[in-house]
């Protein structure tokens, strides 16, 4: 096999964003535009480059097959020895962490778009992971940046061709160098981790009944995601659930139309469902398998922020963390602080960090951090380096066997004992451009003025008075690199807060996100539906960014 070289020209915007480098599939399949990034990725590998192995795989939206075979060839004329590829080039984000880690590969790449919408007319992504698993740092990803805009050309073996259907490995000479292309199962890695993590036979006791409990009865919705196949096996095959209990479980191009991102808007299906069924549990996973949505029964809604507060409590149930002890936890910045106040009753350490799984990396790999989440459905710990939505489930379900209460109980004890942090995220997607950063500049313009601070907002009979305001910066407390304007924050004296950020996921246009939060210690409180507790601060904070007025929209596109 041969190599060449083959001249390209630079496209602007290849800046990853949150998560990847994420665009319309047309962007994509751009003449070079893929095979650019690709080349600007293992350029940035340096020194690692030559003899590495990589792992490949995505969540089998549109176009995933023919970026796994532009790899290959960009990859072996490059001089990487061994390719890891999952059979069809499926890998969850998930598996494609336990696979680096597992096989202590130099990295991986994981091809989606996440929770965006598939198919032709919609979107795709490529995400760079390095050796210890997790989404590459900031350093990283804007040395790729770097490259993306001065490269000139790129090399490619354009005569290989491997069948990436049939699980096989492939032991090619290109150039007169070794080449491994090693196509696996996609799942095996990865069922066999969550079995070392997991009581699965008291779990698959919970899910069967027996004569001391009747039988819990769950509903999976994987959204045509690539979780389909790990749900087949792990709760299919090995738990022994029905096939009627799990749908949406066979990956597809386009998502089969769905929108993969599993909140109470875009999994209506399984919320309408479980709201009107006999289930004691429901739960939805996105596109790429990292993040879940856990419903009781009658759809009793648990938010991101509570769910990872209620396994920090009872983390010490699950064998892996018996056998690891609890390290300390971790939560983005705009996600509710639930789990702060279990870390300071069970005195464990608790981080905050800007919004995206890169940042919990370097806690994990330092040994100071266990269990962390997102208020965007994300939640996981250091078993791997993403967040993870079937190890979410799971996590609840083990936890579930052993305290043998409800959903909805096991939410209400926690109130009572740590208070309710009640939150609400609304998103304005798809916005001018120009609008959103209107809203952005309207609410930093009035938080920088110094005379903000001690400010009273009121909105009804409610008054809010400003304790802190900034644009939130991270310094990482074990490399001390620093992140900046990571978000709009307004933290209140009674510790309720608002915060801003615009979307750094989309493919076009803005998203705002507008986050509130509010503490409340009073039981009385506990039962009353979110919205109606946080109406006067969400009032004030679509006041404060003219929300309505800059992006003429009355209402956002999803509240969760
Ligand atoms: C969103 C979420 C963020 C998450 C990111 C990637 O980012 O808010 O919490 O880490 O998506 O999730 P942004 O910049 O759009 O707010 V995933 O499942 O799309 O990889
Ligand atoms: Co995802």
């Amino acid at each position: 096999m041969s190599v060449v070289e083959i001249q390209t020209k630079v496209y602007e915007g290849q800046k990853p964003g949150t998560s990847g480098l994420r665009k319309a599939v047309k962007v994509f399949q751009q003449e070079h535009y893929t095979e650019n990034f690709v080349q600007a990725i293992l350029t940035a590998l340096g020194d690692q480059l030559t003899g590495s192995t990589l792992i490949v795989g995505g969540d089998g939206r549109y176009y995933v097959k023919e970026a796994v075979e532009k790899i290959i060839r960009i990859a072996a004329a490059n001089g990487v020895g061994k390719l890891i590829v999952g059979q069809n080039g499926i890998l969850s984000t998930p598996a494609v962490s336990t696979l680096i880690r597992k096989y202590k590969t130099q990295g991986g790449i994981v091809l989606t778009a996440s929770h965006n919408p598939g198919g032709p007319n919609a979107d795709f992504g490529i995400k760079f992971n390095c050796d210890n698993g997790g989404p590459a740092p900031d350093n990283v990803t804007n040395q790729i940046y770097e490259l993306t805009k001065s490269i000139k050309s790129y090399k490619t073996a354009p005569n290989i061709n491997i069948d990436i259907t049939k699980i096989q490995t492939h032991n090619l000479v290109v150039d007169g160098k070794s080449f491994v292309v090693d196509i696996i199962d996609s799942v095996d890695d990865y069922v066999a981790l969550m079995k070392e993590i997991f009581d699965f036979p008291s779990i698959k006791t919970l899910l069967q009944g027996s004569s001391s409990r009747p039988k819990f009865q769950i509903l999976i919705d994987s959204l045509h995601g690539v979780t389909g196949i790990y749900v087949k096996r792990i709760f299919g095959l090995e738990l022994g659930v029905d096939d009627a209990s799990m749908v949406h479980v066979e990956p597809l191009e386009d998502f089969g139309g769905l929108h993969p991102d599993p909140n109470l808007t875009y999994a209506a299906d399984l919320v309408n469902t479980v709201r009107n069924g006999t289930h004691d549990m429901g739960m939805a996973f996105d596109g790429d398998g990292d993040r879940n949505m856990i419903i009781g029964k009658k759809a009793f809604f648990v938010t991101p922020t509570d769910s990872v507060a209620v396994l920090a409590a009872h983390l010490d149930i699950i064998p892996y963390f018996q056998k690891t002890g609890i390290k300390g936890y971790a939560r983005s910045m705009p996600t509710g602080a639930a789990i702060d106040r279990v870390a300071a009753k069970k005195k464990v350490e608790c981080f905050e960090v800007p919004t995206g799984w890169k940042y919990f990396g370097n806690l994990m790999d330092a040994g100071r951090l266990s269990l962390c989440g997102e208020e965007s459905f994300g939640t996981g710990s250091d078993h791997i380096r993403e967040k993870d939505g079937i190890w979410a489930a799971l996590a609840w379900l083990n936890i579930i066997a052993k305290l043998n209460k409800s959903i909805e109980e096991i939410l209400k004890d926690h109130w009572i004992t740590y208070g309710r942090n009640f939150f609400t995220r609304y998103d304005y997607e798809n916005c001018a451009i120009e609008d959103a950063s209107r809203v952005m500049a309207e609410v930093e313009t009035k938080i920088q003025d110094p005379s903000f601070k001690g400010t009273k907002l009121s909105s009804g009979n409610k008054v809010y008075v400003v304790g802190e305001a900034d644009n939130y910066s991270y310094k990482d407390p074990i490399d001390g690199s620093v992140a900046t304007k990571q978000g709009l924050r307004v933290l209140f004296e009674d510790g309720s807060r608002i915060i801003y950020r615009l979307s750094g996921t989309g493919s076009s246009g803005a998203t705002i996100r507008l986050y509130v939060e509010s503490y409340e210690s009073d039981p009385t409180t506990f039962d009353k539906d979110a919205q109606e507790i946080l109406k006067p601060l969400v009032g004030i904070a679509l006041d404060l960014g003219k929300i309505k007025e800059f992006t003429g929209r009355n209402a956002p596109t999803v509240i969760t």
